[in-house]
């Protein structure tokens, strides 16, 4: 039996991350980050529809991950998902039009920020439905296998997901089927305003890929170059034919579940201490200590992110809102 239940640990991972590796890593994460911030700035102006979820905080994640995507593969997302979408390779300025309620929008406006799709980066599409893009995951995968097309699916999912019959179904088909896609659980310790010692007694999710026996990864959430490493080889074994992956990335969300959650149900003792291991400190750190990127190019790569954030902004800002026949179009 090929399963295995494997912890990644970050000591040297970060010798086999050249430089230009590094510098994406870096780029991307920081590209989400002020991504998400200009949103929850506009947000609070009220010039968005919709509910606000926050990637804030699990940065390393999608761009761990989609790093070893190639553009042909698809992913699916949730309702927290415009930075996996960016990881992906998304244009901003069609998510803030989307957002915006602006005719460039990527799901022409109609969606808003919880649905966001691009079929030219392989994003199959945003969901609000919990653990609702697994099985499109499973069924993308499927596909590929049937055409010999050689791409991979993969899912991002919440903690709270894995309670949902659809992971339990889509998990089974994709092991038994030997189908090539990734489920990456992303823990991020809470369920909207259920922190997970609530609702389930193991709280290393992996586990759940096991029973399936699928080949399961933990690795800690906020080391960009740990998840890179855990879907590296993941991608090459559904590339070879061996099937899915299960990794369960340990992460937190630093903000509340949704703009406007008044986080009763933890302490701000908990949150403050949670920052000291924050995504982007930790690889800022990592570069510093070991000497792997200066200063001076790490502040030169966040005002680029900075910048491309801000210009796609103000394009998204000048499109226009959808003509009244637009609200008969695209409805089933
Ligand atoms: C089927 C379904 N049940 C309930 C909800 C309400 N709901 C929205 S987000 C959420 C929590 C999901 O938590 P998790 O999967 O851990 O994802 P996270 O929000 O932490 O990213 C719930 C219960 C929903 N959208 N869909
Ligand atoms: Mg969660």
């Amino acid at each position: 039996m090929d399963t295995y239940f494997k912890i990644y640990k970050s000591d040297d991972n970060y010798k086999r991350f050249d430089e230009d590796k590094l510098q994406q890593a870096w780029y991307v994460m920081n590209l989400i980050r002020h991504f998400e911030e200009k949103s929850i700035d506009v947000y609070k102006k009220g010039l968005m529809g919709g509910s606000l979820h926050s990637y804030i905080g699990q940065e390393a994640v999608a761009t761990g991950v989609c790093m070893n995507f190639d553009v042909q593969d698809q992913i699916t997302i949730s309702y927290r998902g415009r930075g996996q979408a960016l990881a992906k390779g998304a244009d901003p300025f069609y998510l803030f039009a989307e957002m915006l309620g602006k005719v460039d929008g990527c799901s022409k406006g109609k969606g808003g920020p919880m649905h966001i799709a691009s079929r030219k980066n392989g994003i199959l599409g945003a969901n609000g439905i919990v653990g609702g893009g697994i099985p499109h995951a499973v069924g993308a995968a499927l596909t590929a296998k049937y055409r010999k097309t050689n791409q991979v699916a993969g899912t991002f999912f919440g903690d709270g997901a894995t309670n949902q019959g659809a992971f339990h179904e889509s998990l089974n088909l994709a092991a038994v089927l030997k189908l090539p896609v990734i489920f990456i659980c992303e823990n991020n310790l809470y369920a909207e305003m259920t922190p997970i010692r609530n609702s389930v007694l193991n709280e290393d999710l992996a586990e759940r890929g096991l029973a399936y026996r699928i080949p399961s990864v933990v690795v800690d959430g906020n080391n960009v170059i740990d998840v890179f490493e855990a879907t590296k080889e993941a991608i090459e074994r559904a590339r070879k034919g061996l099937g899915p992956t299960f990794i369960e990335a340990k992460t937190y969300r630093l903000e509340g579940h949704m703009y406007g959650d008044p986080e009763t149900y933890r302490t701000a003792e908990e949150v403050k201490e949670r920052r000291k291991e924050e995504p982007l400190l930790k690889f800022k750190e990592l570069c510093m200590t070991k000497n792997l990127l200066s200063e001076e190019k790490m502040i030169q790569i966040q005002n680029k992110a900075k910048d491309e954030i801000e210009k796609a902004y103000l394009r998204a800002e000048k499109s226009k809102q959808p003509e009244m026949e637009e609200i008969f179009t695209d409805v089933y």
